[in-house]
């Protein structure tokens, strides 16, 4: 069974954060990310593509002793350099990281100055008021250090989607190869398109569960059986990843799907429907008295209630039983709908692919235009271009957009907000552009109000069209910095600004509910993958997830415009 890429990633991830805490040269820190983000961004396995013969080093940030080191992880499943410095370093080390403020540097003071080995000990250190007593740390690291691990968000394992597909869409094939399953969906938080899911729920209709059970427990990733029956099964992969398997007979499958497809709160309010109609809904079917009037398929399900069909990732109570009931169900913005991305990176800055390849990336996903928004001065570890480089950029754009057919460049730039809510490029250049995304990538710490005010001030240059990854949080690795959501808002509503999607799975930011809330007081949404190479662009379709999440339609999405209409929508006064 090959690796795969997420794991590769991984890997080299952990390597570079235990370097960052043995306090390795930073070129080394960085060729180890580097390596990951590469890997992370293929589209294909690169497993497969070693199989075909292909050479690894000729991928970017790839030289021949990580092409190397990825064969052997493929081959073997190690990376012995992994194995060698994990021993020096602990674990837990690592994961005090993720606290908020405390870099690698100071986790690692922390650790040796009160020889700590796990989180326990560092929690019980914060309660005793032995942090603070370090030279550097102080009172109020203490009690975010106290306040984190009590919150548990830093120890919880939840995986992201993008994670979970690729663990689960070759499992999910695996299975429909079983001899005697008739059919197999993954439902649960996957099926409604959750941004992380718990565990993986599939469902396999067929008759013979025992012997369709004993082949999915035979997969290759299985690593530990927690349980094995006739119908149901547990199982946790390699991976980490809990898998609970249910067999059922064809004839219940609608109502198992719509049962184990959630959520709970969506299945509580259905089974009261039916209650009220003196019925009962459960995961076999509809039931009145012991007739079963509905249960092979989702839509009879909804249909015994009086509700059309409710899609998936609508199904969280949040008002889509009395939507579907007053047939004022969202038309959902699709895939299909988005005519272009307005937020990616080249060369130039932090991107691993040229302007060239990128807009060819563009119109490969059959888009109108692409915006290259490269960051901005300020951003020296990203390769943020100075005035003189993005003017120069503008004109290869302009060159550029004279050769090629059939996509349109937009010029842009990712213009860091500063402090102060000032943007890190004076106006008369900014003028230039076709499109300003305004992101915050520092001081990250700021109180709610500063840090709300700071945007808006941002937002009060007309010059700027939209917010990137508005809160700035990295899903399972960095919190939402402080902001009062509702303010921004409605301030960017009064000033006509878009708010970002970001569609990168680690981002998704916004959040759906926010999504929501902006769509409601009348604030365009852009989805935007943030792409760093052209593999990047595939994201898209996580930020369509999140969108539909959200009740977002066609018309909230500023990049569903074609591009006249985009272009007209981009003159803010
Ligand atoms: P997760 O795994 O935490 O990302 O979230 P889910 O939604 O996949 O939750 P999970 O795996 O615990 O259960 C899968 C589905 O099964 C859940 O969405 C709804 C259904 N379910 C589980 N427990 C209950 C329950 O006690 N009552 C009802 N009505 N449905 C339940
Ligand atoms: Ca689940
Ligand atoms: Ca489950
Ligand atoms: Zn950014």
């Amino acid at each position: 069974m090959p690796v795969h890429n997420s794991e590769i990633a991984a890997m080299f991830d952990h390597v570079a954060d235990l370097l960052e805490i043995q306090d390795a040269n930073p070129f080394r820190v960085r060729a180890y990310r580097n390596a990951a983000d590469t890997v992370r961004d293929q589209s294909r396995s690169v497993a497969a593509m070693l199989d075909e013969g292909a050479d690894l080093a000729e991928l970017p940030d790839i030289g021949d002793d990580l092409a190397g080191k990825i064969a052997v992880i493929v081959r073997t499943g190690h990376l012995a350099l992994l194995d060698e410095i994990s021993d020096d370093v602990p674990e837990a080390i690592v994961a005090a990281t993720r606290i908020p403020g405390i870099g690698p540097k100071r986790a690692r003071k922390l650790f040796d100055a009160l020889d700590l080995t796990s989180l326990d000990d560092l929690e019980k250190a914060a309660e005793d008021g032995r942090i603070a007593r370090i030279a550097g740390f102080g009172e109020k690291t203490q009690a975010r250090i106290r306040d984190e691990l009590a919150r548990g968000d830093i120890t919880e394992r939840r995986l992201r989607i993008d994670t979970a597909e690729e663990f689960g869409e070759p499992l999910l094939a695996w299975i429909r190869g079983i001899d005697g399953m008739e059919k197999a969906e993954i439902a649960g938080s996957y099926r409604r398109r959750k941004e992380t899911v718990g565990d993986l729920d599939i469902l396999v209709a067929g008759r013979d569960g025992g012997k369709i059970i004993e082949r999915f427990t035979a997969y290759d990733e299985v690593e530990d059986i927690a349980s094995k029956g006739k119908t149901r099964s547990t199982v946790t992969l390699r991976s980490g990843l809990q898998v609970d398997l249910r067999v059922i007979p064809s004839l219940s499958w609608g109502a198992a799907l719509h049962y184990f497809t959630g959520s709970k709160a969506h299945n509580i309010a259905g089974r009261r429907r039916a209650q009220d109609r003196g019925l009962k809904l459960n995961e076999y079917g509809l039931f009145k008295g012991d007739e079963q009037i509905a249960g092979a398929n989702e839509t009879q399900i909804y249909d015994g209630i009086g509700l059309p069909w409710i899609d998936p990732v609508l199904r969280e109570n949040r008002g889509e039983i009395e939507a579907a009931e007053n047939g004022q169900l969202p038309d959902l913005v699709e895939l299909g709908d988005v005519k272009g991305d307005l937020h990616a990176h080249t060369t130039a800055s932090d991107g691993k692919n040229t302007l060239c390849e990128m807009a060819a990336a563009a119109k490969r996903q059959g888009y109108e235009y692409l915006a290259i928004t490269d960051h901005s001065k300020s951003q020296t570890q990203a390769g943020g271009l100075g005035a003189d480089e993005l003017a120069a950029q503008i004109d290869a754009i302009a060159e550029l957009n004279e050769k090629i057919d059939g996509i349109r460049l937009l010029a842009g730039c990712e213009v860091d907000i500063l402090k102060d809510g000032g943007l890190d490029f004076h106006d008369s250049l900014l003028e230039r552009l076709d499109l300003v995304v305004a992101s915050v990538h520092s001081n990250f710490a700021l109180d709610e109000d500063a840090q709300t005010e700071r945007i808006i001030r941002a937002m009060d240059n007309p010059l700027v069209h939209i917010i990137g990854h508005p809160t700035g949080r990295l899903i399972g690795q960095r919190r939402a910095y402080a902001l009062d959501i509702e303010r921004l808002v409605g301030a960017a509503r009064t000033r006509g600004c878009a708010l970002e999607l970001n569609a990168n799975p680690i981002r998704l930011d916004l959040k759906d509910v926010h999504c929501r809330l902006a769509a409601e007081h009348g604030v365009r949404i852009a989805i935007s993958t943030d792409a760093h190479s052209t593999g990047g662009l595939d994201h898209m379709r996580y930020g369509i997830d999140q969108a539909r999440r959200g009740w977002l339609e066609r018309g909230d999405v500023l990049n569903t415009l074609g591009l006249d209409d985009l272009v007209k929508a981009l003159k803010r006064n």
